[in-house]
């Protein structure tokens, strides 16, 4: 199908398919059972330039948007799911400096990401704030010129692997979610450490860590935004980064495809390839459907996104939900399609269904991508009246 990919767009998922065939794909397994970070993959991203491909050109990237990212993100996570989120989780924790840093903020640290010598990530979650992001504990209180932190972020995609964290904390409690404030705190800031380290049923080679600040010193020029902005940095991040996620559920879905179809045409049973049975040619015919109408909307949503779309939460929320149940059904009708073997390690698809799941759950569960989605129907209605 022609998805109207300009030739930049086209070359950028060529390359990002030459490295997850040549240099993930092998070491897939393997990074899956050790659970070890991929350092060596990120430097093979880094030399591909991928790296920085959703940063302007005048901080040292390559100068595309949300659509590249999603591009390079699908086409990696056709081969692994939890090895592209080096790059994936790095813009999430990029968007808050890209959309509300300063120039001086930008120049200090987009350059380094882009070039992928700093990876970055996310602080919003915590160990009773996950879908309810607004009841943040952790505090941030203004000393001179300096901002301490104190609290537990849990569940961060990157944790102890990146250098620079865009991070979530109340400087007024009193105000609830208007109360909130976001800041970059580096790697190293003293009393900033990392905690527990996830064991997790899949995405395993990605680093899931607890964040922990003990009287933690942040400069005030580190403050993304204004004082009191920083739910609003949270949801704004987000609209811009669950088309990325999506993009991940789409690439691991049509790598389950891609797999099914070639296991079918192999597989024989009764004496014929399982490819020749209607039950299996209605699985595949399902699967290929939901994985083009997929793709379809995550790439409708990304380009709005980058069009400067300023309403885009709804169909933000709407590529995800899509997308990552698609994933699941995707994935779990291949792991039937295996059979026996679908459920065994030696085969691939096991891991995608793994993989899978996670994406109807962080980045907000469905459940609130559908709360999201339905206030912005009966927002958007109220405002035609
Ligand atoms: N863009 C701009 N403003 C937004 C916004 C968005 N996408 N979403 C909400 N706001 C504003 C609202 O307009 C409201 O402003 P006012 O106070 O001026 O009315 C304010 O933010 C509070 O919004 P709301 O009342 O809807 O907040 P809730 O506490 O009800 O929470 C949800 C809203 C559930 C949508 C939010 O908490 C959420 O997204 N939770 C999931 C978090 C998540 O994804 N976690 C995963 C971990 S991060 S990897």
């Amino acid at each position: 199908m022609d998805y109207c990919l300009t030739d930049e767009q086209k070359m950028i998922v060529e390359l990002a398919r030459k490295v997850a065939q040549e240099k993930i794909k092998p070491v897939r397994q393997e990074y899956d059972e050790s659970g070890e970070f991929p350092w060596d993959i990120v430097k093979e991203l880094s030399q591909a330039d991928l790296m920085g491909l959703y940063i302007a050109q005048e901080y040292g990237g390559f100068g595309g948007g949300v659509m590249e990212l999603c591009l390079a993100v699908e086409e990696l996570c056709k081969v692994d799911g939890g090895i592209s989120l080096a790059l994936a989780a790095t813009a999430l924790g990029t968007f808050p400096i890209i959309l509300f840093g300063t120039d001086e903020q930008k120049k200090k640290y987009l350059p380094r990401i882009a070039k992928g010598e700093a990876l970055a990530a996310f602080g919003l979650t915590e160990p009773e704030s996950g879908s309810d992001a607004g009841a943040t504990k952790t505090t941030a209180k203004k000393e001179g010129d300096y901002y301490i932190l104190n609290g537990t972020k849990c569940f961060i995609t990157n944790g102890g692997m990146a250098e620079i964290y865009s991070v979530i904390a109340m400087t007024d409690k009193a105000r609830g979610s208007r109360g909130a404030s976001a800041f970059i705190v580096e790697k190293g800031t003293p009393g900033f450490t990392f905690g527990k380290k996830e064991n997790k049923m899949g995405i395993r080679a990605s680093a899931t860590c607890e964040l922990i600040f003990q009287d933690c010193k942040v400069p005030k020029a580190n403050l993304l935004g204004k004082e009191g902005a920083g739910f609003i940095v949270a949801m704004k991040t987000l609209d811009q980064s669950r088309p990325g996620v999506a993009a991940q559920a789409l690439g691991i879905a049509a790598g389950a495809l891609d797999e099914s179809i070639e296991y079918a045409k192999t597989r024989k049973q009764f004496d014929h390839p399982i490819s020749s049975f209607q039950a299996i040619q209605h699985m595949l015919a399902n699967m290929a459907t939901e994985v083009e109408a997929a793709r379809a909307l995550v790439y409708a949503v990304a380009r709005a996104v980058d069009k400067g779309d300023k309403d885009v939460s709804g169909a933000s929320a709407m590529s995800k939900l899509y997308a990552s149940d698609v994933a699941m059904r995707v994935t779990t009708d291949a792991v039937q399609i295996f059979g026996g073997y679908g459920y065994m390690k030696e085969y691939p698809v096991e891991k995608m269904m793994r993989d899978a799941k996670i994406t109807q759950i962080y980045e907000g569960t469905n459940q609130i991508q559908r709360n999201v989605i339905a206030l912005d129907l009966i927002k958007k209605s109220a405002k035609k009246k």
